[in-house]
């Protein structure tokens, strides 16, 4: 495997650093209590390509590829993990029309897309089906040359400002099998948006159910084949892995970057804290953690690259740079002290944002069904 990065993906990755640090690092906390990305940055992310970085250049996007889009993300994560959750969900929704969709539902929702003007919606999860999709109940029933959708959609990144949601709806039989998926547009009369929810950490991306009440979408809403939603979404979820483990790494990243700091501003016992064993273990280990993380995201993200499988080596980035990034983040708060737990420093902020990439994309424990799936099988 080839560690080093080429030109192209270089050029990406010192992009989103000089964003990050001169847009989001100001506004990080501003993201939280406001409870969204403003429009500005996001129309600038666009401009710089961020937004769709591993679509092609006639959509819009920018063509660079999965290692871009990975190392893109986590240098946006590193500064503010709202804004990296919504990148990720855009370019994750980019990326599905641009694989599943006709030429007609490409044209006129991947530029839009990539431009920043509007963001992408993933509603998959609902009430009482997140783990297991296949259990879903929300309906998409024919009625002439249109669909009918009813339902409900649950913890929907960016539900309230999203022009484009892909929607997974039950068209047939019970389970997988009967699954179809829709590109829906905000504002659809039928689809309403419900209250944000408060969570602890990535304040600064907003959170909604979905209902979906006699939302009528036309046929040609219909992406990729009918009944063949199930696929589209672990094929859509397998690449979103590899970007929730990349902002996982980014957390990660921005955490020890404060503790390196902290560790030299420091001083306790007559001495800077960076030169106690107790603090230089720490930093060793966390080091080392999200040097592993970054070798598991690089292989996956090289692997979807290839055009080869990546499933089990997506789950397993995810697993681990999730937990990786967890026990970085409890760490970075344990050098800081009693001023870790406050929102003086920014470890607290990456402490509440990482804990939430054990979870969406697939649980931990999900990843290691897929892992022991493909284990066993082989
Ligand atoms: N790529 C392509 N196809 C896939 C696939 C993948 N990664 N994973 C499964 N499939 C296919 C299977 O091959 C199977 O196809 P056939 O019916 O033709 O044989 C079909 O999908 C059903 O697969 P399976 O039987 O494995 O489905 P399960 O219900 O057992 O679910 C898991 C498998 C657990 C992996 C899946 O439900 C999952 O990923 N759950 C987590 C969902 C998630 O991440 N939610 C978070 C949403 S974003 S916040």
């Amino acid at each position: 495997m080839d560690f080093d990065l080429s030109e192209t993906q270089r050029m990406v990755r010192d992009t989103a650093r000089e964003f990050a640090t001169r847009v989001l690092v100001p506004l990080a906390r501003t993201a939280e209590r406001e409870e969204r990305v403003r429009p500005e940055v996001l129309r600038e992310m666009g401009e710089l390509g961020l937004l769709a970085v591993n679509v092609d250049e006639e959509l819009g996007g920018v063509g660079a590829g999965v290692v871009s889009y990975s190392v893109a993300m986590t240098e946006v994560a590193r500064a503010c993990a709202s804004t990296a959750v919504t990148m990720a969900v855009t370019n994750m929704v980019g990326e599905v029309i641009a694989k599943f969709g006709s030429d007609a539902q490409r044209k006129k929702y991947n530029p839009w897309l990539a431009s920043g003007e509007t963001v992408g919606a993933f509603a998959l999860s609902e009430p009482d089906a997140g783990s297991d999709p296949g259990a879903m109940r929300t309906t998409a029933r024919r009625d002439g040359d249109d669909y009918i959708i009813d339902g409900q959609k649950q913890w929907i990144t960016s539900g309230a400002w999203a022009g484009v949601f892909v929607v997974w709806a039950r068209t047939g039989e019970a389970g997988t099998k009967g699954i179809s998926c829709f590109l829906v547009e905000g504002g659809t009369p039928g689809l309403k948006v419900g209250h944000h929810e408060d969570k602890t950490g990535l304040r600064g991306s907003n959170t909604v159910p979905l209902v979906f009440e006699n939302c009528r979408v036309p046929a040609t809403a219909l992406l990729g084949e009918l009944s063949g939603g199930f696929k589209i979404a672990m094929m859509a979820l397998d690449g979103g892995r590899i970007g929730i483990a990349s902002q996982a790494l980014g957390i990660g990243e921005g955490a020890l970057d404060a503790s390196v700091k902290y560790a030299h501003d420091r001083r306790a016992f007559g001495a800077a804290i960076k030169d106690f064993q107790a603090i230089q273990w720490m930093i060793a280990d966390s080091r080392t953690d999200l040097d592993a993380s970054r070798v598991l995201v690089m292989r996956a993200a090289e692997l979807k690259e290839q055009g080869v499988a990546f499933t089990r080596e997506a789950s397993m980035a995810k697993l681990f740079a999730s937990e990786a990034a967890w026990r970085v983040c409890n760490r970075a708060v344990q050098v800081h002290g009693g001023y870790g737990y406050t929102r003086e420093f920014e470890v607290e902020r990456f402490w509440r944002d990482v804990r939430v990439t054990q979870i969406y994309e697939g649980t931990s424990e999900i990843q290691r069904i897929v892992i022991a799936r493909a284990a066993l099988r082989d």
